[in-house]
């Protein structure tokens, strides 16, 4: 990768859209605006304000009227001189403005080129980069609310967590080597240090743990006798014939999954085959599938037909189930008038709609009683390894010297140290450009 050279990146989201942006950086930004901008003197003259004016191709012709700013080097995101481009958003005028800035020597930047420049040069930390790689992967708005201060935190954490190994460190190392010269109490305030720190580990390992959840987002069954309604509400849930619906009580044999963000967390819905007693084969098989899968999701919605009730043989499924998270939904609502049910029973229609967004906000408040609340971390894969690792050596190093065995525990003390080591090493500008920038759009 040349820095040298002048690039040029969407800014926007490509396709058809109100306005899109296209951004240059780099030497050659001038010269873009002299040929290409109409009012290219004035603008020049006047970094960081916003001009109005017409957008020409290479021969001078008037081709969109757009809104042009210009960032004078040093004072831009990148360090060197900007220009943005703010067009109509039509495919044509980005061709025709692309073509030109490569027809001027200016070419495309690689991803995150613009922000890897803006940290070459000074204008963000490595742990400002990180934590805009983390804003930009943050799918959900739960996951976006806490993207910023994650890597604060984590960096924080992590830091302290060190410092405190090398200083427990320094004590232990000297026992080992002159044991006769460090006294018994030594011993046990040592043991007593680690306790803090590992229950400080232990609280940030479950705060990753929420946030690889919230990421890696929830199950959540949709159960019951055939006939019940399950394809019907998974449809209704999706806005979209998905499952294939008929009065035939059978019709689902296997397992459809389909996501879905339900107020801010990403769940993961499961349309299965109805349960119920049977001796053909491929009904079983079904059934069988359909336990296994509700048995392990995080909440299971165990549907029954409301005007029929609830049936023994639904007892029967739900003992068989052993889940301690299932809501009751009584389906068919406009089938019948008014119904006495057990308490907690949620009452719905796929037909009219009634009870659905009701049961959404249950399900959602269920869910996030998994989650505490806002206190959670989002986390690259990596980085939540890593604190799975650092605590469990932990674990094993209290054991250890709980033991005795004190060159042993200091040895795995060293192991957590390598591996907070590891998340934050820097072999060179390469590796930082593939394990951060490399993952950013283009334009940014
Ligand atoms: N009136 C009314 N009919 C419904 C409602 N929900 C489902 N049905 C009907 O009930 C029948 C069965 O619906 P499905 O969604 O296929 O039921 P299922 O539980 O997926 O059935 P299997 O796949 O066989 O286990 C269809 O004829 C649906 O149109 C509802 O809320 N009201
Ligand atoms: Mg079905």
């Amino acid at each position: 990768m040349d820095i040298k050279d002048t690039i040029y990146g969407e800014m926007t989201f490509p396709g058809r859209s109100a306005l899109r942006t296209i951004r240059v950086s780099g030497e050659l930004s001038q010269k873009a605006v002299t040929r290409l901008f109409d009012r290219g003197s004035a603008l020049l003259k006047n970094p960081n304000r916003v001009f109005n004016g017409k957008l020409l191709d290479l021969r001078g012709k008037v081709v969109d009227d757009i809104v042009c700013i210009f960032f004078q080097k040093p004072k831009s995101y990148t360090g060197e001189d900007i220009v943005e481009f703010h067009c109509h958003g039509s495919e044509g005028i980005i061709r025709i403005l692309s073509s030109s800035l490569e027809s001027l020597g200016i070419r495309k930047a690689k991803n995150g080129e613009f922000s890897f420049r803006a940290f070459l040069e000074g204008k963000i930390s490595l742990k400002e980069a990180r934590r805009l790689k983390k804003i930009m992967e943050a799918q959900t708005e739960l996951e976006s609310s806490v993207a910023f201060e994650s890597q604060d935190i984590i960096e924080r954490e992590l830091g302290f967590i060190k410092e405190k190994i090398i200083k427990l460190l320094s004590i232990w190392e000297a026992r080992i080597d002159f044991p006769e010269e460090v006294p018994q109490k030594e011993t046990n305030r040592w043991k007593d240090e680690l306790i803090p720190l590992q229950k400080r580990i232990k609280k940030l390992l479950e705060k990753s743990a929420s946030g690889k959840k919230i990421r890696e987002g929830f199950k959540v069954a949709i159960f019951g006798a055939p006939n019940s309604g399950k394809s019907s509400l998974f449809n209704t849930l999706l806005g979209r014939e998905r499952a294939i619906v008929t009065p035939h009580p059978g019709t689902t044999r296997d397992i459809l999954e389909e996501t879905l963000d339900v107020e801010g967390i990403p769940i993961t819905f499961l349309d299965m085959a109805g349960v119920r007693n049977t001796s053909r084969k491929i009904e079983k098989k079904g059934v069988e599938k359909a336990l296994k899968e509700a048995k392990i999701a995080d909440l299971v919605l165990f549907l029954f037909d409301g005007k029929k009730g609830w049936k023994k043989s639904d007892e029967e499924f739900l003992a068989l189930l052993s889940q301690k998270n299932v809501i009751k939904v009584a389906t068919k609502k406009d089938l019948y008038k008014k119904k006495v049910f057990s308490e907690g029973v949620f009452e719905i229609s796929n037909l009219s709609g009634f009870g659905i967004s009701r049961l959404l906000r249950k399900i959602s408040s269920e869910l996030k009683k998994n989650i505490p609340d806002n206190n959670f971390l989002f986390l690259q894969k990596e980085e939540y390894s890593t604190i799975e690792k650092v605590s469990s050596l932990f674990n094993e190093a209290y054991l250890t010297i709980s033991k005795g065995e004190d060159a042993l525990s200091a040895d795995l003390l060293k192991r957590a140290l390598f591996e907070i080591d590891r998340l934050f090493k820097i072999d060179s500008f390469e590796s930082i450009y593939d394990s951060i920038f490399s993952d950013f759009c283009i334009g940014k």
